[in-house]
């Protein structure tokens, strides 16, 4: 049951079906700088995660994941840090000074605002 599960996440995965942002050389590397700036803190079956993933994939930035099932270490920063343990949570920041952005919606919205040329958000 849990490879059915699992398989029917797979079939969303942010690789298929999505058309993902083109930039010059020069922006795609600024893009991924800026986009090391960020973790996301997620697990693979949620589906509000995934949406995020998708999100990332579709902008075309590499943003560091950390999956709080696979890795005990991220949910505890997760809990002691961010707050609270659901996911998906956006860190944005570096290690002594960051921000932590709750809620699949308003991560997508910063995502957008931040990587998406203007006329180019959904
Ligand atoms: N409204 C939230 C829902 C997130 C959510 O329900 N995440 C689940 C995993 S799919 C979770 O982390 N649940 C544990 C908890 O909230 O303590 C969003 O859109 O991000």
């Amino acid at each position: 049951m849990h490879f059915l599960f699992q398989k029917a996440i797979d079939l969303v995965h942010p690789a298929r079906s999505v058309t993902q942002l083109q930039r010059s050389a020069d922006e795609q590397r600024a893009a991924d700088r800026a986009a090391h700036q960020l973790t996301l803190y997620h697990f693979r079956t949620c589906p509000y995660c995934n949406r995020v993933r998708r999100a990332a994939h579709r902008l075309n930035i590499p943003i560091p994941l950390r999956d709080i099932h696979a890795e005990s270490a991220a949910y505890q920063t997760l809990v002691t840090e961010g707050g609270r343990q659901t996911v998906p949570c956006l860190y944005i920041g570096d290690r002594s000074n960051g921000k932590w952005l709750y809620e699949s919606a308003d991560i997508i919205d910063y995502l957008n605002q931040r990587f998406a040329p203007a006329q180019d958000t959904p």
